[in-house]
């Protein structure tokens, strides 16, 4: 006979993780044989504790989304409260409840230009699908049917459905299932640092976003629907654009009259220091993706916000809507939506990373590491920061296969009491919006002390 589980057990827990539970982005054989998952089981602000009691300080936000921090029980209170007068309605079929309502109007507000209409779903995958369907929809319905393709970006990260896949440009995704489906094409990535070679940055800022037109041209724009871009790449490494590039993609979006949709699936709701990257970046989206700070993780939603422009092709001509989500506008995220926001507005956590904590954490990221020999470049704002490790600064060199010192070094912080994110050669952090300056600096020592140990184990010191 089986021995029966104990609950509350880290063993049982591991065993049966192993047996039965598939992660994702995860070799699940690898991570069996290794003994299993780390297991998080609370958390207070910033900093989260492990079955074995282990306190990590979440310097990644759950995955980019726990902006107020862990523990708000103002949060729990209004899932509670919603759940209790009304835990579930549909707002298809001419009907609503208010939370839905409530949202889209208090969203309008904050949102830059005309974006003043927001369709509801649960995941940044499906509001990426979402909009793949509006952005054809809206030139079916302007008598351009042509305009169907559309461009996004090498090493982005727009979701894990097949379309949201499709859009990104992971290579590993796309290897696993034959993606890109058709009509989506790549282009370069604005990454200076890999890509720049000898140009400064805001030479190649051009030269990539030229990338994005000689792709147009190439096409022909009456066959170019939308250019889809993260503000800055959150998954890819935390990579930001010269400074220049937006700019000039507002430019030639305009010019060949293509919807330009920022994914603020990880700018949004403070990040950057505003409340939106398009802000911080100077991009003029026609559609925003939004999800995870939202709700700050609490419960999963996510937001598609619309221009006027398009909003009012979709609604003077489309007639029904053939698109939705059973949980499209669920009452009880879309009440923990509006108290997270509350919450980001009543403590100035946007202005917070503006002017106080974001710029304190970049500059004791560069106090902390610039000088290392690993370090090949820094780049960051607001609460998120990158960097590439390389082998050789002087060359640019990466560690064959890519990663490997990054994923040493990634296991030595969680180690050491910090969770950090390695994505490829580079190694990336976004502590929740509340992070103290004293964790900060605890974060920086670790963060330090990890590079240290990483170039010692490999000799490169
Ligand atoms: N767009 C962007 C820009 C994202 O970062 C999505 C869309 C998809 O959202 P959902 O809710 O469907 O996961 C994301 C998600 C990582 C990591 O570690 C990042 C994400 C998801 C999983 C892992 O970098 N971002």
């Amino acid at each position: 006979m089986d021995t029966p589980v104990v609950r509350n057990s880290t063993a049982a827990w591991k065993r049966a993780d192993g047996d039965h539970h598939i992660h994702p982005f995860t070799d699940n054989e690898a991570l069996r044989r290794k003994g299993g998952p780390r297991i998080i089981v609370k958390a207070s602000g910033s900093v989260m504790v492990d079955s074995e009691g282990n306190r990590i300080i979440d310097a990644m936000s759950g995955l980019w989304c726990v902006n107020v921090g862990y523990g708000r029980e103002e949060l729990a209170r209004a899932a509670y409260d919603q759940m209790s007068e009304l835990a579930f309605y549909n707002t298809f079929f001419k009907t609503t409840t208010p939370p839905p309502v409530e949202l889209a109007e208090k969203l309008a507000t904050l949102t830059p230009g005309d974006l003043n209409r927001f369709f509801f779903a649960c995941s940044g995958s499906e509001a990426n699908d979402t909009i793949l369907r509006f952005v054809k929809r809206y030139w079916n319905l302007m008598g351009k049917p042509a305009k169907k393709t559309v461009i996004s970006r090498i090493n982005a990260y727009h979701g894990s459905t097949t379309a949201s896949a499709s859009l990104g440009g992971m290579s590993t995704m796309h290897e696993m299932d034959d993606l890109p489906i058709a009509g989506i094409e790549h282009v370069i990535q604005p990454y200076w640092y890999t890509g720049g070679g000898d140009l400064s940055e805001e030479e190649f800022g051009l030269v990539a976003a030229r990338a994005v037109e000689d792709k147009i041209l190439e096409l022909g724009p009456e066959n170019v629907a939308a250019f889809f871009g993260e503000p800055l790449q959150g998954s890819g490494g935390a990579i930001l654009p010269p400074s220049n590039y937006w700019p000039e993609i507002n430019r030639i979006c305009r010019k060949y009259d293509i919807l330009l949709v920022a994914d603020e699936v990880i700018c949004g709701f403070g990040r950057t220091g505003e409340w939106f990257g398009s802000t911080t970046f100077g991009i003029e989206p026609d559609i925003m993706t939004m999800a995870k700070g939202i709700t700050s993780g609490y419960l999963p939603l996510s937001a598609v916000a619309v221009s006027d422009r398009v909003a009012d092709v979709l609604y003077a001509k489309g007639g029904d809507l053939s698109h939705g989500y059973t949980y499209s506008g669920h009452p009880t995220a879309c009440a923990v939506a509006l108290a997270n926001i509350a919450i980001i507005e009543r403590e100035g956590l946007v202005e917070r990373v503006r002017d106080d904590i974001g710029p304190y954490f970049q500059t004791r990221l560069r106090d902390a590491v610039a000088d290392h020999p690993l370090v090949g470049n820094i780049r960051g704002i607001g609460l998120v920061a990158g960097l590439a490790i390389v082998e050789d600064k002087a060359t640019r060199t990466f560690r064959t296969p890519v990663g490997t010192l990054a994923g040493r070094c990634h296991e030595i912080c969680v180690e050491m009491g910090a969770m950090i994110r390695v994505s490829g050669d580079s190694m990336v952090m976004a502590p929740p919006l509340v992070i103290t300056k004293e964790e900060v600096d605890t974060l920086m020592v670790i963060y330090r002390a990890a590079l240290d140990k990483t170039a010692a184990e490999f000799g490169l010191v």
